[in-house]
C-alpha cells in the first residue's frame, strides 16, 4: 500500500516529497491550474459551500471523503492505484515481458500524445458546463454537477503528473497547454470534436455524463491495459471515480423520462410539453446528438495508429484479460464497410479494428441504459421507445464521416437528409424551448417541473438537504 500524504500542498500517494525537483514543477503548475478553475471553472458559485467527496486514498473501502467545500479549496490529489506484483504487459508483440516503469524512448511521442489527448478532455468539459450551475433544477443537481467537475479537475492533475514525471520539458509545455486550449473557441479548440461542442442545458449534461463520460470509461479501461504501468494505475483509479459520472448521466435522463410520462398523464392530450416537460421525442433528439458524437471519439473504424498502439502494448482493449487471444495477429473483425458507394459487411485484421471492437462495447453498454430507460417507459404504459441510432448516421470522423446517413442506417442524397435533418437531431426551435425551461431551483428539497426527483440523495442523505448553501 503505498504512503499517502494529504497534508503536503498537492495531496498524494506518489512520494512527491521524495522528488524535489519535480514537486517544485507541479507547485508551479498549481496556481496556475487554480486561476484556470477561477476563471473556467464553474460560473457563479465558486465561494459557495458545496457537499462534495474528495479522493484520500485509493482503497476500495473508503476512498473518500464527504464534506463541505469551495471549490477553488478541493484537495486536487495525485493517486494512483496500488502496483500490482509481477505485472508484465498483458498484449501486442511485447506479451509478457516486463511492463515499463519509465517510457520507452521509441513510444515517447506516441504515449505523450494519448496522454495529451485525455488530459485535454477533462478541462474541457469543465468549461463547457461552465454555465449549467446558474440553471440547475436542484440543489442536488447542482451539486452533482460540481462534483463531476472538480473530478473531471483531478482528472487533469492525473495526466498532468504523468507528464511532469515521465517527459522533461515537453511534458511541461503540454501541461501548460492544456490550460491554454479552451472548449469551442476556434483559434485554440480542444483536441477531439465533441469536447467543443455546448452544453448549454441539463438535458445535454445529461447525455453528455451518459454518453461521452461512457467513451471516458471505455478508453480508461483500454489505456487501464496499458504496458506503461504509471498510466495503467493512474486510469485504473480515475474508473472509481468516473462510475458517479455516468451514474448522473444515465439516471439524469431517467428522470426526466419519469417525469415527461407523468405529464403526459396529467394533460388532457397526453402532451408533455403542454405541462412544461420535454417531449420523448426532444429527448430522442439530443440522445442521437451525444451518442453520435461519443461514437466519433473512437476514432477511425479501420486504423492503423489503433494498430501500433495495441501491437507496442500502449493501449489495450477494455478488459484484455476476458479476451482469449492477445496478440490479435491472426484474427478478422467483422464490421460494416463503404464499398462503391454502398454498405457492404466485411472482414478487417483485428489489429486496425481495435477502435470498432472498442466502439462496439461501448454501444452495448449504451444499450442497456436505453433498455433501462425504455423499460421506465413500458411501467408507465407509454408506447414511446428510444433506440440508439445506427453508428452511421450523424458522424464526423472515420468512414462515414459527413456522409448523409438516416438514424437506421440507410444512406440518403443530401437533400433528403437536410429535409429530415431537423426531426433527428435538436433544431434551433428545441434548443430554445429546452433552454426556456432552464430555470434555477435552488430551494432545499424543490425540483424544476421539467425533471423527477431522484430515487435518494447521496450517501444515505435525503435529497431535501442542502448540498449546496447559497
Ligand atoms: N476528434 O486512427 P484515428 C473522457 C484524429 S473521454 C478529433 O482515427 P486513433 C472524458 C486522430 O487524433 C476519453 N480528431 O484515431 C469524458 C488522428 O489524428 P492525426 C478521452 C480525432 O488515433 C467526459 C486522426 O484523427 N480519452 O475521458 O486511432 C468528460 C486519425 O486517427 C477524433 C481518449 O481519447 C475526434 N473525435 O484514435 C471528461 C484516449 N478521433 O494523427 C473526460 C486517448 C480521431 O491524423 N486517445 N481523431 O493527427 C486515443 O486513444 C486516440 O487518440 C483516439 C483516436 C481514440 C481519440
Amino acid at each position: 500500500m503505498s504512503n499517502i500524504d494529504l497534508e503536503a500542498k498537492i495531496p498524494n500517494n506518489v512520494s512527491l516529497g521524495s522528488d524535489k525537483k519535480l514537486q517544485r514543477a507541479l507547485e508551479e503548475w498549481q496556481p496556475n491550474y487554480i486561476a484556470w478553475w477561477k476563471d473556467m471553472g464553474p460560473a457563479g458559485f465558486q465561494e459557495k459551500d458545496v457537499w462534495l467527496r474528495t479522493a484520500i486514498s485509493v482503497d476500495a473501502e473508503g476512498w473518500a471523503n464527504f464534506d463541505y467545500v469551495q471549490m477553488p479549496d478541493y484537495r486536487w490529489g495525485i493517486f494512483l492505484a496500488d502496483p500490482i506484483a509481477n505485472r508484465t504487459i498483458g498484449f501486442g508483440d511485447n506479451i509478457g515481458q516486463p511492463i515499463w516503469d519509465v517510457v520507452p524512448g521509441e513510444h515517447r511521442n506516441t504515449l505523450r500524445r494519448l496522454i495529451v489527448t485525455q488530459g485535454d478532455t477533462e478541462p474541457a468539459s469543465v468549461e463547457q458546463q461552465r454555465l449549467l450551475g446558474l440553471t440547475a433544477p436542484s440543489l442536488y443537481d447542482l451539486r452533482n454537477l460540481f462534483q463531476v467537475n472538480v473530478e473531471e479537475g483531478r482528472h487533469l492533475w492525473a495526466m498532468v503528473y504523468l507528464l511532469h514525471s515521465y517527459f522533461g520539458r515537453d511534458g511541461r509545455e503540454e501541461a501548460e497547454e492544456l490550460l491554454q486550449r479552451r472548449s469551442g473557441n476556434a483559434d485554440k479548440p480542444r483536441i477531439l470534436g465533441a469536447f467543443n461542442a455546448p452544453i448549454d442545458n441539463w438535458l445535454d449534461f445529461f447525455m453528455f455524463t451518459m454518453f461521452t463520460d461512457r467513451d471516458g470509461k471505455y478508453q480508461l479501461l483500454a489505456l487501464a491495459e496499458s504496458g506503461f504501468d504509471p498510466l495503467s494505475r493512474t486510469t485504473r483509479f480515475m474508473l472509481t471515480e468516473e462510475a458517479h459520472h455516468m451514474f448522473v448521466g444515465e439516471t439524469g435522463v431517467e428522470r426526466v423520462v419519469a417525469r415527461t410520462a407523468e405529464l403526459m398523464k396529467l394533460d388532457p392530450n397526453g402532451d408533455a410539453r403542454a405541462q412544461g416537460g420535454i417531449p420523448l421525442e426532444m429527448v430522442q433528439k439530443h440522445l442521437n446528438l451525444w451518442y453520435t458524437l461519443s461514437l466519433d471519439l473512437f476514432g477511425s473504424e479501420v486504423s492503423s495508429n489503433a494498430a501500433s498502439y495495441f501491437a507496442a502494448g500502449l493501449k489495450g482493449r477494455a478488459k484484455e484479460s476476458t479476451y482469449e487471444d492477445h496478440k490479435a495477429l491472426d484474427g478478422t473483425y467483422r464490421m460494416s464497410l463503404l464499398k462503391d458507394g454502398a454498405v457492404t459487411e466485411d472482414d478487417v485484421p483485428l489489429r486496425n479494428a481495435m477502435n470498432e471492437v472498442l466502439r462496439d462495447e461501448y454501444a452495448d453498454d449504451c444499450q442497456r441504459g436505453v433498455d433501462r430507460w425504455n423499460k421506465r417507459l413500458a411501467e408507465s404504459e407509454i408506447a414511446f421507445r428510444f433506440a440508439l441510432p445506427s453508428k452511421r448516421f450523424h458522424r464526423h470522423i472515420g468512414l462515414y464521416a459527413n456522409m448523409p446517413f438516416s438514424p437506421d442506417g440507410r444512406l440518403l442524397s443530401q437533400g433528403e437528409y437536410d429535409k429530415h435533418k431537423d426531426q433527428w437531431i435538436p433544431n434551433e426551435a428545441d434548443r430554445a424551448y429546452v433552454r426556456s425551461l432552464m430555470q434555477p431551483v435552488t430551494e432545499p428539497g424543490k425540483i424544476a417541473n421539467w425533471l423527477g426527483k431522484p430515487k435518494s440523495g447521496i450517501k444515505g442523505l435525503p435529497f431535501e438537504y442542502e448540498y449546496v448553501r447559497l
